[in-house]
């Protein structure tokens, strides 16, 4: 086991604070992001928060995932934003009278009774759900977890491969800027440039009044986003067959599920099954990946405009995230931890907090504070270090580990931070912050 960073007595105490975050945000079934500006379940941070609790109770790490599993659509996708009946209307915008998931999301097979938004988000669960089992394996057989998760994980990465493949090449395309989980990421500019924002008196943004604005996107960001998603819904959240005026296929979505197919072959395994059909996916996964969105030229992978067919020339992040691939040629790998090393992104820097930005610190849109286009985000260096480790590369490994621990903690536990100098910004107390340092301490 690592030795924790920071003074001697000083992880304890991180800890602890960690675990009192996640417990402050538990609100019986599963977690919100944070109480005041995001105080539904979101898809993504319940699998990363169920990565954390599984270090504090095995039990609600499970119910974490069982609960956002049980709203998913009959479709196979799992919808971005489960709703809480209990929380008022208009305590966040887009809420449950936007979507209409039980009314205009029936053609696709959303529940009747559990109110969701109808987009997605990227597909961690999988690999979620293989860490929480091998957290306390007793716990999970007692239950039946695996056995119960598996068939909806496994349909939801076929809605992924099948429902979303819009290019016809084998990646899953993301049709609306909140997919990816990188809401206002640079890399959606010149994609969303043409889609007329909706009339900004039609709508009434709510994160405002938990948010600082320069932290948040613009009003004319959530014009286009609204605009999205009155069409995604009109058309009755259909698919294939129809136009999207925003179809990207994301770098962050493919590994996270390629990476989920591999935990996907580890459950099947578990469970007496064959795994051999889903590391065949997972391999299919990794090549298309390397053959529709590595850049030779820029040395990571990028995102690519399926409308234009082209690749967007904007690095983010999500770029870098295929290091956590173990099947990623090793060459390939090699590069990308060049440029995460280079000026672009400074990882590991002793300059700086060490953390990655969420996009190009050299890049003309780069802003330190503003959400996806320049702040560190803690589960993009946990998805980094994880594949640090898995390349072989452990002093990097662990130098990242303590970075996220150490700046994480110092920020109470930030939603994201500035890569330069660790000034906390977003909300704070945000859960998946502290259920990544939590589980890097363990
Ligand atoms: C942010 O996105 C939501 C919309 O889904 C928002 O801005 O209201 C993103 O950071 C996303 O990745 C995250 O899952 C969500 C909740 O933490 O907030």
């Amino acid at each position: 086991v690592a030795a924790p960073p920071g003074p001697p007595g000083h992880a304890p105490g991180i800890a602890r604070d960690a675990r009192r975050v996640l417990t402050d945000n538990w609100t019986g079934t599963s977690t919100v992001p944070s109480h005041g500006l995001y105080p539904h379940q979101w898809s993504w941070d319940s699998a990363f928060i169920a990565i954390g609790l599984r270090h504090m109770s095995p039990l609600r790490a499970q119910l974490e995932l069982e609960t956002l599993l049980a709203a998913q659509w009959r479709d196979g996708r799992v919808p971005h934003i489960v709703f809480d009946p209990a929380v008022p209307r208009g305590a966040y915008f887009p809420g449950p009278d936007f979507w209409r998931s039980s009314t205009s999301g029936r053609p696709a097979g959303a529940p009747r009774r559990t109110e969701t938004s109808g987009i997605v988000q990227p597909p961690v669960h999988a690999l979620a759900a293989w860490l929480v089992h091998r957290a306390d394996p007793r716990a999970s057989w007692r239950r039946g977890f695996l056995a119960r998760v598996q068939p909806r994980l496994t349909a939801w990465h076929r809605y992924l491969t099948a429902s979303r493949d819009l290019a016809g090449d084998g990646l899953p395309a993301v049709v609306h800027p909140w997919e990816p989980g990188m809401d206002n990421s640079p890399c959606w500019d010149a994609p969303l440039a043409h889609v007329t924002p909706a009339d900004p008196e039609s709508f009434r943004r709510a994160d405002l009044h938990h948010g600082a604005a320069a932290d948040r996107p613009t009003d004319l960001d959530y014009g286009r986003y609204v605009r999205l998603a009155v069409d995604y819904r009109a058309g009755g959240y259909a698919d294939l067959g129809r136009p999207h005026a925003f179809a990207v296929e994301d770098p962050g979505l493919a590994t996270l599920l390629a990476l989920s197919e591999h935990a996907l072959a580890e459950i099947a395994l578990a469970l007496g099954g064959d795994p051999r059909p889903h590391l065949d996916e997972a391999a299919r996964l990794t090549e298309a990946l390397v053959r529709r969105l590595w850049s030779p030229a820029a040395g990571q992978f990028l995102a690519r405009d399926v409308r234009a067919d082209a690749l967007i020339p904007e690095r983010s992040a999500a770029g870098l995230l295929p290091l956590a691939l173990p099947d990623l040629p090793e060459a390939i790998a090699a590069e990308v931890l060049r440029t995460a090393e280079g000026p672009h992104f400074a990882l590991g820097s002793a300059a700086a907090t060490g953390l990655v930005p969420s996009y190009d610190l050299l890049g003309p849109a780069y802003d330190a504070g503003r959400y996806w286009r320049g702040p560190a985000w803690f589960n993009l260096n946990w998805l980094l270090e994880r594949g640090l480790r898995r390349h072989g590369w452990a002093d990097r490994a662990e130098r990242l580990r303590a970075a996220i621990v150490g700046v994480g903690a110092a920020s109470g536990f930030a939603e994201y931070v500035d890569p330069a100098t660790g000034r906390p910004r977003g909300t704070r107390d945000f859960s998946w912050t502290a259920a990544l340092v939590l589980d890097l301490l363990a």
